[in-house]
C-alpha cells in the first residue's frame, strides 16, 4: 500500500493562546502551568489521536533572545500532541492584541462602536502578527492537515497561509458574535477582513443571527460572492462561491465537558465548601454572577437592577444575597479600567443604601477562584444572574447548569446571549438594557415554584448533555467534510419579538 495514503492527517489547532501559560516566578526563571477550558478538553483527544499540533502565544512578552527552544518544560506540560509557541514583543501586544484585536475588533463585533479606535498602526501590526502565526503554521505542518484558525485576532492567518501556497483545508470559528453590515461597514479595513475569511474553506459562527450577518455583509461587500439566500439565511450549514471556490459557513453553538462539570460538582470537598457558603448567608437566596472584567458582561446594568428590585421590593432585604465575582481582564485598556471603578461605585452605593448590622446585600470579588471555588460557587447559589448586553455564547451559564445537580437552581440570561438560542425555552430571559424588566426577573425567579424550577433546570441539562463540546467539535469536523448538508437539522431558533417586561408577578 501507498506509505501516503496510510498516513494519518493531522489537526493543527491555531490561537491567539496556546493551552498552556508561561509566567515569570519569583525567583526569575519561567514556569509553565497547564492551561484550563472546554477548548482545551476538547481539543486533546483529537490533539492526541491526530498526531496534532497546538500553535499560539504562550502568554509571555518576548524577551530579546528568549524563544520557546529555551522552554521545554512547554512540551512537557501537555501530554500527547505538541505545542508550538508564536512569540510576542511588547510592540505586538500593544499594537496586535490589545489595539486592533482588543480596541477594534472585539467592541466592533459586540456592536459598542463608540469604544473603537482605528489607528492604522493597529493594522498594521494585525497584519505583521497574522503572518507570523501563518509561517509558524506553514513551518511546522505536513500536507495533509487540517488547519483550524481560532477567533478574531487571527482572521487573517487563512489568507496569509494561501499565500504560502497553501492549498489544505482550513476552517475557521469566530467565538464572539460577527457584527451586521451597518456595524462592520464602519471598520476602515471591512474589505480586507472579508476578503481574507474568504479564503477558508469553511467558517463557523455561534448563531444563525451571525451567520446571517455575516452572509449580509458579504453580499453587500465582496459583489462577486454567490450565495443561495434562502439557504444562507436559513440553513445550519451553506455554501458561499467565490473565485472558483466554495466556501461552508455554518452554526455551532460551542458548549462545555458537561460530564466533568456535573461530576466535579458531586465532589466532596465542593460540596463542603458550598455549604459553608450557604451557612454564610442563612435564609436568604443566593444570586451569583460571574464575569470577565469586560463592558460587555453587562455589570453596572445588573448592579442597577439589582438596585431596583432592592428599592421595589423592600420584603426581600435581608432576603438576598447577590455575589458577583468580576474575573481581572485587559485592565491596560483604558474603557477596562474606567469600567472597574464605574462598577466598585455601584457596588458601594448599594451597600452603602441597603446594607445592615447583619446583611451586606452585594459581595463582590475581583480576582480569579480556582475552578474548585467557582464550582462550588455555581452549586450553593439558587439563582444565576447573567445578563451581557452581547455574549457570543457565554459558557458561564452552561457550567451553571451542568453544576445544578440537585436541579432546584433558576438561570437568567440577557436573550443578546448566543445562548440565549438553546435556553429560550427554560431560562427566564431578559433584556439587560431593561432595568426594571430585569428586576423583575429576579422577582419572579424568587418565587418559582420549585416544580417549575426542577423542570426548567432538568431541560437545561438535557439541552447541554445533548450538545456538549465534544458535540459542538463534531458538527464542525462533519460540516467541513459532509457531502450532503441537508442532513444537518435546522437551527431552532429564537427572537425577542415580544417585551421581556411582562413577568407575572
Ligand atoms: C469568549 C466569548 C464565548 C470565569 N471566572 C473564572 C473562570 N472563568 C471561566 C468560566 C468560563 C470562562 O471563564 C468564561 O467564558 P465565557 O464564555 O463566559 O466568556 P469569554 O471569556 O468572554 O469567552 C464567549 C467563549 O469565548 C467561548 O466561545 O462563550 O461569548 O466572549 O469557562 O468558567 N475560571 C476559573 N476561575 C475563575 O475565577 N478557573
Amino acid at each position: 500500500m501507498d506509505k501516503k495514503n496510510t498516513k494519518k492527517s493531522h489537526i493543527i489547532i491555531v490561537s491567539n493562546r496556546l493551552p498552556i501559560i508561561l509566567k515569570k516566578a519569583e525567583n526569575g526563571k519561567i514556569e509553565v502551568e497547564k492551561g484550563a477550558g472546554g477548548l482545551i478538553t476538547a481539543m486533546a483527544p483529537i490533539l492526541k489521536n491526530r498526531n496534532g499540533i497546538w500553535i499560539g502565544w504562550p502568554g509571555y512578552v518576548h524577551e530579546a533572545g528568549i524563544d520557546d527552544n529555551r522552554f521545554p518544560a512547554i512540551q512537557s506540560a501537555v501530554s500527547g500532541y505538541s505545542v508550538k509557541s508564536v512569540m510576542l514583543s511588547s510592540d505586538e501586544l500593544k499594537n496586535y492584541y490589545e489595539g486592533f484585536s482588543n480596541s477594534i475588533l472585539w467592541p466592533l463585533f459586540h456592536g459598542f462602536t463608540d469604544k473603537c479606535i482605528f489607528l492604522p498602526e493597529y493594522w498594521i501590526s494585525y497584519q505583521e502578527v497574522n503572518k507570523k502565526f501563518a509561517l509558524t503554521v506553514y513551518q511546522n505542518t505536513d500536507d495533509p492537515d487540517f488547519i483550524w484558525v481560532h477567533d478574531y485576532q487571527l482572521i487573517l492567518v487563512g489568507a496569509q497561509l494561501r499565500k504560502f501556497s497553501k492549498r489544505t483545508p482550513i476552517g475557521f470559528f469566530l467565538h464572539i458574535p460577527f457584527p451586521p453590515i451597518d456595524t462592520f461597514i464602519r471598520c476602515p479595513w471591512r474589505f480586507e477582513l472579508l476578503s481574507a475569511m474568504l479564503e477558508y474553506d469553511i467558517i463557523g459562527f455561534h448563531t444563525i443571527l451571525s451567520k446571517r450577518n455575516f452572509i449580509g455583509c458579504i453580499k453587500k461587500i465582496i459583489q462577486d460572492a454567490q450565495i443561495d439566500a434562502k439557504k444562507a439565511f436559513d440553513e445550519t450549514v451553506s455554501e458561499i462561491r467565490f473565485n472558483g471556490r466554495v466556501i461552508r459557513t455554518g452554526v455551532f453553538p460551542i458548549s462545555i465537558d458537561y460530564n466533568e462539570f456535573s461530576l466535579h460538582s458531586w465532589d466532596k470537598k465542593v460540596y463542603k465548601r458550598s455549604k459553608k457558603i450557604r451557612n454564610n448567608s442563612p435564609d436568604t437566596k443566593i444570586l451569583l454572577g460571574v464575569d470577565r472584567l469586560d463592558y460587555t458582561k453587562g455589570i453596572p446594568e445588573k448592579l442597577k437592577a439589582f438596585k431596583w428590585f432592592l428599592t421595589h421590593f423592600p420584603r426581600f432585604h435581608k432576603k438576598v444575597h447577590f455575589i458577583q465575582l468580576v474575573v481581572p481582564s485587559r485592565r491596560e485598556i483604558t474603557a477596562y479600567a474606567d469600567l472597574k471603578l464605574k462598577i466598585e461605585q455601584l457596588v458601594g452605593e448599594i451597600n452603602g443604601i441597603f446594607s445592615t448590622n447583619d446583611w451586606l446585600p452585594v459581595q463582590y470579588m475581583f480576582r480569579n477562584l480556582d475552578r474548585n471555588e467557582l464550582i462550588s460557587l455555581y452549586r450553593a447559589c439558587d439563582i444565576a444572574f447573567i445578563t451581557p448586553l452581547k455574549d457570543g455564547m457565554n459558557l458561564v451559564a452552561k457550567e451553571y447548569c451542568a453544576c445544578n445537580i440537585d436541579e432546584k437552581g433558576v438561570l437568567i440570561l440577557s436573550e443578546f446571549a448566543g445562548a440565549a438560542q438553546q435556553f429560550y425555552q427554560d431560562a427566564i430571559l431578559v433584556n439587560p438594557y431593561d432595568i426594571e424588566g430585569t428586576a423583575r426577573a429576579i422577582y419572579r425567579a424568587f418565587n418559582m415554584p420549585l416544580e417549575e424550577r426542577n423542570q426548567r433546570m432538568r431541560n437545561l441539562r438535557e439541552n447541554i448533555k445533548n450538545k456538549d463540546i465534544f458535540w459542538w467539535l463534531n458538527s464542525f469536523l462533519n460540516a467541513a467534510i459532509e457531502k450532503d448538508l441537508s442532513s444537518f437539522p435546522r437551527v431552532d431558533e429564537y427572537f425577542p419579538d415580544k417585551p421581556t417586561a411582562n413577568l407575572g408577578m
